[in-house]
């Protein structure tokens, strides 16, 4: 008799992926969405030989080490700060991660941050629920101008470069962008997109958008030195990482007329939402929802399941973010 290797899936997902799941392993699914410490973590892993992820979950050395059976970690998310990757090279534990799929629907939600904290859509509306709204007046909830107006990118890779498209293409605006690597002058074109230094960027947009990578390298990207370099009529827009905006430093800009506006999807220390943020309203606040759309969380879930049946049935992966794994020597490899 065959037996199925064991998987772990950490949080609830769509049925159908752990019925596709199913199809391949022994799966032990947390379908009631229960909070799991580290160590209840690593119980759970025990004799697991994969593990579907979401970004909620940390996997790190001593996870790693606790769980020799452990092969592969395979994330839900295009964003894997939740991994200790070089652990997990440094231990022949293979991630992989859900890229691409959530392009558009992400860059779309980074627009409609955008436009809500701009145009002051979620501020005007309380007004309204509140039955305020007595009579028109002519600077009732006046915003900033959208089309036209510069935007900046901040981190280009596939989101930044279909955020860019969206502007360029859609808005009619100038976008000017900073990232760690300047695009080809090709993909510059066809993102109608300019490269500049991140002062430059942070001086001349009028809306501000982070689509970086979080890393020890970009914690605090934009705190309050950045800030004060920006108009004072910008909005900012995060839909990267929590950590990558000092939370405090732009609670304080946007009190005090420092900074228009700012749209969020993710936080410092999420799903904990600094105070001081929650107490304003020039700022649209959302629970880290940028691809959540049905078809795209169902998408997300079944590439990442993908991963885990293509690598533990095949030794082959859509996705791996440390692709060094794939090619150890067999005496080299975990062994599930
Ligand atoms: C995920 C995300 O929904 O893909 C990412 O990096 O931030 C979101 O799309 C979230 O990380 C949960 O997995």
């Amino acid at each position: 008799m065959i037996v199925k290797p064991e998987v772990l899936v950490t949080r609830a997902v769509f049925p159908e992926v752990i019925a596709r799941l199913s199809e391949h392993f022994q799966v032990d699914s947390n379908q009631s969405d229960e909070t799991w410490n580290k160590a209840e973590l690593i119980e759970r892993l025990q004799g697991k030989a994969g593990v579907f992820t979401t970004g909620s979950e940390r996997i790190d050395a001593d996870v790693l080490a606790a769980c020799p059976r452990l092969q592969i970690c395979a994330n839900m998310a295009v964003g894997y700060n939740n991994f200790d990757l070089d652990a997990m090279t440094d231990q022949g534990v293979l991630g992989t991660n859900a890229p691409d799929v959530l392009t558009q629907t992400t860059a779309d939600f980074g627009f409609a941050l955008l436009l809500a904290a701009a145009r002051r859509v979620c501020e005007s509306e309380h007004y309204l629920r509140a039955g305020q709204w007595r009579r028109w007046r002519y600077d009732m909830f006046a915003g900033a101008e959208v089309h036209g107006s510069t935007l900046g990118i901040l981190g280009m890779g596939r989101i930044g470069q279909a955020i860019a498209k969206r502007g360029a293409m859609g808005f009619d605006m100038p976008v000017v962008y900073h990232n760690r690597s300047r695009l080809t002058p090709e993909i510059e074109a066809i993102c109608g997109a300019r490269y500049v230094s991140k002062e430059e960027l942070l001086r001349t947009a009028d809306h501000l958008v982070l689509v970086l990578p979080y890393s020890h390298q970009s914690h605090h990207a934009i705190g309050a030195s950045e800030l004060d370099q920006m108009k004072a009529s910008a909005t900012l827009v995060n839909i990267a990482r929590g950590g990558i905006v000092d939370d405090a430093a732009l609670a304080d800009a946007l009190r005090h007329g420092r900074l228009a506006a700012a749209g969020l999807d993710v936080f410092e220390g999420e799903p904990t939402v600094h105070p001081a943020l929650l107490a304003l309203k020039n700022v649209v606040l959302t629970p880290h929802i940028a691809s959540a759309t049905m078809p795209t969380r169902m998408t997300m879930a079944i590439l990442a399941a993908d991963n885990l049946i293509g690598f533990l049935t095949a030794g082959q992966a859509i996705a791996p973010l440390n692709p060094q794994v794939l090619s150890l020597p067999q005496h080299a490899q975990r062994k599930g």
